[in-house]
Order: structure tokens, then C-alpha cells, then sequence
């Protein structure tokens, strides 16, 4: 058996381990890296000094070491001792230890010309390893252009760029997810490629950033809008009068205003830095709107300030320039909280996904005759569906119950709007 310890690494300060390299049974040779350490300069390559099978790993990442340090132990053929990694005939430095002076720079005790092999066969400096993990990439998915396949700086970016441009995550391990399979679908039969609308790939973009960075948890309810139906049918003719259709939608807006203001903590965005919570003292409310294009959500501004005729006007004009593809940017920011209705279409139920920086969503289906229990007889009621999506991480399960409950009740009863 043969303890292989940290050479010299030029540095009386402890040094982190950033790299295991190796695994339990795996069979080195002389100058196969062990482990990677990381100083305050400059990061390093620990080789083995001898051949064997390693038998014991003695360090973890996120160890501080030092001098002396036991790394691995290997079985190795030659008798039992301990033996530091020696220091390197050649010395060579990673690209930002190269620039500092050189008291500074903790140096490599082995850096040889050709870099190590780190694993699946992915060859790459310490430098570019410290690159993939600033920018998150997994250097297993990423294809080397350097001698013998090694990983280079410009590889990264080129790798980087991609991605952007392809709207992916840049690794896919960002945030930890597995990469999709690449499948051939000709495989299995024929098939044809349908470019994605400029908007549709915008959306998905955000759809999947808000997707993956908020905590989502969806409550559901029913409101009872059989009064308001009937209010609205009253009124339908007016409307249609002035050119304008008066849709459920308008009701909805007007009462979530009413609910934003019992629950401001729905009214408002998270910081940046996860410390704050930003109340507003508006209500602009976003509405997802369908287009041939893909989703697109303008906002109508100060909904609390505006009627229901008012608001069914703008939401027509809106909608009919959104499906024509003429809203301005301006006109789809600033929103509090957002309505995404499917009421129109159908279904009984959806999750709808946070708008961010909104905090919430109210997603809204098909209304239907139900039979409801009261007073002891089962009597049929116009139920309408509502989802609400919000964001754990500002909203806690009972805040959202207590704000679909008051919407509901709201949406039961229009009079309570107007308290
Ligand atoms: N239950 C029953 N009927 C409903 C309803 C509901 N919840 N909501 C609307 N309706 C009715 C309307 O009253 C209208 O009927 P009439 O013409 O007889 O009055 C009909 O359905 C069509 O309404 P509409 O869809 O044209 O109008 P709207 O105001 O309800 O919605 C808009 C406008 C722009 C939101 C909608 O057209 C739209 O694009 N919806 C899709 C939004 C979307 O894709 N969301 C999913 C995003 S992913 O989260």
C-alpha cells in the first residue's frame, strides 16, 4: 500500500479541493491527476507519483488542505510508504495565475504540457475547468478542438453561444437538469420540420425561465358567478351597442383589483437578491392573449381606476392589435399580476405559469351549471373555475387559500367590489 500525499503546493495557506478525480478501484499510473486544489491565485493538478489501483480516497471536495495531506491510497506493487507528489520538472501556471506577479502565484506542483485526463475522457487545463464551472458547463457534454481532443477556452465560448442562440440553458446542468435525448425521429416514420414563430420561441424562453426559477404550487376554487351572469347578460347589449363585447374577463379583473388590495403581498414582486418584497401601489394587470404567433401578454394599466365598459373596450382594441402582431414591448411590461383565461375555449382546470416578476397568476376555464347544496336542496349554479398559480417562495398555501376564497366570494357577490 502506497499513501499519496500533497506535495509542496507553494502556499502555507490551506488550499481547497475543488476536484476528485479519481474513484475507489480506478487504476492509475505515474502522473494521472489524483485531485484538483484550488488556491486564492491559481488552481492545480495533483499527479500521482506512483502506478496502482487506488484503494482509499482521503479528501472530499470542499476539504482545505495542506502540505503533507493524505490524498489517496493505492495498491501499488512496489512496498508500503508514503510519498508526496513531487514537484514538476516543468512548472506552468493556469491563464489567471499567468498574469499576477509571481510572489503571488500559487504554482502548480505538476503541470505538464498536455493536459490531464479527467474522467470520461474529457481533457481540459485547470483554467478551462475553472471556466466551465464559473459558466456552469458540464465539460462532459462540451467536444474538444485541441490535440487529442482536449478542451479549450474557445470551445466554451463557442459552446456558450450555441446555446444562447438556441435559447437552451447553456449546459442543461445550470440548474442541475439532465439534457434532453437527441432523437431521429425519421426513424420511426416520416416526419417534416415546422419553423417556431420568433414570438412562440420568446415565450418559451420565458415560460421555461420562470418555469424552473419560481416555486410553483397551483390553488384551485370555484366561484359561483350565476348573479354575475345575469348582470352581465344585462348588460351585453350595451356593449355590443358601442361596438365592444362585455366578456366575464372584465368582472374578473375588476374583482382581482378588489382581492389585490385585501392581499397586497400578491400585488408585488420578489428582489433580485430574494430580500425584499416590492409592494405595489398600482394595478396593472396582464392578460395572456392567443395569437397565430404565440402567447403574448399586454397589460392593462390601473384597472382599479377604470369601468367595466371601459375595460371591455381596451381589452378589445388590445386583443385584436395583439393577434395582429402590433403591440409595442412597452405595452406587455409593468404588469402586477396576470389573467391567463381559457374560459372562451374550455376545460375545467390548468396550471398556469407566473409571469415574472408578478408573483402570482389566476388562470381561469370554462364556467358551468353545477348542482350546489344550499339551504338543504341541491340548486344549479354557474361555477366558474380558477387556478391560481403563485410563488412559494413570497406566498404561503394559507395566503393563497384566503385570496381565492375572497376572490370567489367577490366574483359570488359583484356589490362586495365596490367596499
Ligand atoms: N366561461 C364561459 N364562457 C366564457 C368564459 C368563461 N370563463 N370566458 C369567456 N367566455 C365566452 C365569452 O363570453 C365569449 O362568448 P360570447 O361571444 O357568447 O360572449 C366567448 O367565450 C369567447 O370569449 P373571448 O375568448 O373572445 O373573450 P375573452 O374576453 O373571454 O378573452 C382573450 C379574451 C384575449 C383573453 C382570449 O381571446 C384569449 O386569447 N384567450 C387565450 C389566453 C391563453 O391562451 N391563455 C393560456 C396561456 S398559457 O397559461
Amino acid at each position: 500500500m502506497k499513501s499519496i500525499l500533497v506535495p509542496d503546493v507553494g502556499n502555507s495557506a490551506s488550499v481547497e479541493v475543488i476536484e476528485v478525480n479519481v474513484k475507489v478501484g480506478d487504476t492509475v499510473a505515474v502522473n494521472d491527476t489524483l485531485v484538483t486544489l484550488e488556491g486564492d491565485k491559481a488552481s492545480m493538478e495533483i499527479p500521482s507519483t506512483a502506478a496502482g489501483v487506488v484503494k482509499e480516497i482521503k479528501l472530499k471536495v470542499g476539504d482545505k488542505v495542506k502540505q503533507g495531506a493524505e490524498i489517496v491510497v493505492l495498491d501499488a506493487a512496489d512496498g508500503s510508504e508514503k510519498v508526496a507528489a513531487s514537484a514538476a520538472p516543468e512548472k506552468s501556471v493556469t491563464e489567471k495565475a499567468a498574469v499576477m506577479p509571481t510572489a503571488q502565484v500559487l504554482v502548480a506542483p505538476v503541470m505538464q504540457s498536455e493536459p490531464h485526463h479527467i474522467g470520461e475522457g474529457v481533457y481540459a487545463s485547470p483554467a478551462v475547468r475553472r471556466l466551465a464551472r464559473e459558466l456552469g458547463i458540464d465539460l462532459n457534454i462540451v467536444g474538444g478542438s485541441g490535440r487529442k481532443g482536449r478542451i479549450q477556452k474557445t470551445d466554451l465560448h463557442q459552446f456558450v453561444q450555441r446555446a444562447l442562440s438556441s435559447g437552451e440553458t447553456p449546459s442543461g446542468t445550470g440548474a442541475g437538469l439532465p439534457r434532453m435525448p437527441e432523437v431521429d425521429f425519421t426513424v420511426f416514420g416520416d416526419i417534416e420540420f415546422k419553423p417556431m414563430a420568433r414570438i412562440r420561441k420568446l415565450s418559451a424562453a420565458n415560460l421555461h425561465r420562470n418555469w424552473v426559477n419560481i416555486p410553483h404550487v397551483t390553488q384551485f376554487d370555484e366561484a359561483d358567478i350565476t348573479d354575475l351572469e345575469e348582470f352581465r347578460n344585462s348588460q351585453k347589449k350595451q356593449a355590443q351597442a358601442q361596438g365592444f363585447k362585455l366578456t366575464p374577463l372584465v368582472f374578473l379583473m375588476k374583482a382581482v383589483v378588489a382581492a389585490l388590495k385585501q392581499y397586497p403581498e400578491f400585488n408585488a414582486s420578489l428582489s433580485p437578491d430574494g430580500e425584499q418584497l416590492i409592494l405595489k401601489k398600482y394595478y396593472h394587470i396582464g392578460v395572456a392573449v392567443d395569437t397565430p404567433q404565440g402567447l403574448v401578454v399586454p397589460v392593462i394599466r390601473s384597472v382599479d381606476q377604470k369601468g367595466l365598459f371601459d375595460l371591455a373596450k381596451e381589452l378589445g382594441e388590445v386583443s385584436e392589435r395583439a393577434r395582429e402582431g402590433k403591440l409595442t414591448s412597452k405595452e406587455m411590461q409593468g404588469s402586477c399580476f396576470t389573467i391567463s383565461s381559457l374560459g372562451g375555449i374550455g376545460g375545467t382546470a390548468f396550471t398556469p405559469i407566473i409571469n415574472a416578476p408578478d408573483v402570482a397568476i389566476l388562470g381561469v376555464s370554462r364556467s358551468q351549471m353545477k348542482p350546489v347544496y344550499q339551504e338543504g336542496a341541491f340548486v344549479p349554479r354557474l361555477m366558474l373555475p380558477l387556478s391560481l398559480s403563485y410563488d412559494h417562495r413570497v406566498i404561503d398555501g394559507a395566503q393563497a387559500a384566503n385570496f381565492i376564497t375572497a376572490l370567489s366570494s367577490l366574483l359570488g357577490d359583484l356589490r362586495r367590489v365596490l367596499l
